[in-house]
């Protein structure tokens, strides 16, 4: 249970009641409800992951306040501690607390394109609203966090320090992640070219779980969870997308073979963010979107691969197979957005006038 300390901390009345909300992977959430009606959001911050989570408290300051100048979005106030601070350091862990937005939902999985196209047009008006503040002023929170020859170089790190038992149980996903590196090239090449594909703010965490809708119309209230909002490249974004709301079955599912994609919600997420991001890419990135999904999906695969061969260090698990089903559902959902997107271009192939 929580540690009295944080109860001091952030002047908590007894008695409290708390709920761990279990969407996330990396942090532990609790919506924390008190007899006088008030509700807030306690989260313990893993500090494993997230070194400086001052850092993260100060990125989120700015960006609420950006928002609020551009009219953008209310996000969720920061609760300070007694003594003023943004967040408690504890014996154990780190906390911090957030406003509860009542009369707010935030869905697991997608259930219809037009909702796909809401959240692809949030989080592409995220970034684009940002556009104009300088990304000097929101710190690298996670460095490297989506650079893929970073997460290749990690892998082939964790495969020379596997077990055998392990590396003989993902032999098959071994096999994929080398089958696929060419992929590795090419965003090596988007790196290496920062004129035609430079630096925006990104959410970098863009599931629709990360979206808070009003219950009272079903339209959005705000994004949520900024702790990886930071410069990255156009893929990022969309990419997360198509990768959490294209496929029919989220990313836990274990048989692979129930897996397919909805080309209806690839298209919705696409007109979506383009609708609010289009103004703010070049023309190679709008030439190039198409390979965000499968850039993103590869990256995803190998980084659930990558800690199931590191024993789990890295994403919470319920049982001792699930970084291997993830990724096994990864790999998957990879072929299948690269069939889908080829089929794609045949198709308009046909359609193109001349
Ligand atoms: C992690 O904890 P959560 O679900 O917000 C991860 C994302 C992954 C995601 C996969 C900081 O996010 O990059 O895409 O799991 N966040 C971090 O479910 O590593
Ligand atoms: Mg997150």
């Amino acid at each position: 249970m929580i540690e009295s300390s944080v109860k001091e901390a952030f002047n908590f009345p007894e008695p409290l009641e708390m709920e761990k909300l279990s969407t996330g992977l990396i942090n532990h959430t609790y919506k924390t409800t008190f007899p006088d009606g008030q509700v807030f959001l306690l989260q313990s911050i893993n500090t494993k992951v997230f070194d400086d989570p001052d850092k993260l408290q100060r990125n989120y300051l700015k960006i609420q306040r950006h928002f609020l100048q551009e009219n953008a979005y209310r996000l969720p106030g920061i609760l300070k501690t007694h003594d003023g601070g943004l967040l408690f350091k504890g014996p154990d862990h780190v906390w911090r607390c957030f406003e509860y937005i009542l009369d707010t939902y935030s869905p697991v999985v997608s259930s219809t394109p037009d909702q796909a196209y809401l959240v692809s047009a949030c989080f592409g008006n995220f970034s684009a609203k940002l556009d104009n503040m300088d990304p000097l002023n929101i710190q690298t929170v996670l460095p490297g966090f989506h650079d893929l020859g970073l997460r290749f170089i990690q892998f082939t790190d964790a495969l020379a320090g596997a077990s055998d038992t392990r590396k003989k149980a993902a032999a098959d996903l071994i096999k994929k992640a080398a089958d696929h590196e060419a992929l590795v090239g090419f965003f090596a090449k988007v790196q290496s070219s920062p004129r035609l594909f430079p630096l925006h703010i990104l959410h970098h965490d863009c599931k629709i779980a990360n979206i808070l809708f009003k219950n009272e119309d079903d339209k959005i209230y705000c994004p949520i969870d900024l702790d990886t909002t930071q410069p990255g490249l156009f893929i990022s974004d969309i990419g997360d997308m198509i990768r959490s709301m294209v496929p029919n079955l989220p990313e836990d599912h274990q048989d692979v073979k129930d897996l397919d994609i909805r080309g209806d919600f690839y298209e919705a997420i696409k007109a979506g963010y383009l609708e609010s991001m289009h103004a703010y890419l070049s023309s190679e990135e709008l030439a190039q979107i198409d390979m965000s999904g499968k850039l993103i999906v590869y990256m995803q695969a190998l980084r659930f691969l990558t800690d199931y061969l590191n024993d789990d260090i890295y994403y919470q698990i319920s049982y001792s197979e699930q970084n291997l089903d993830r990724a096994a559902n990864q790999f998957r959902l990879l072929e299948l957005i690269i069939d889908y997107v080829e089929g794609q271009s045949q198709r308009a192939k046909i359609y193109v006038p001349g």
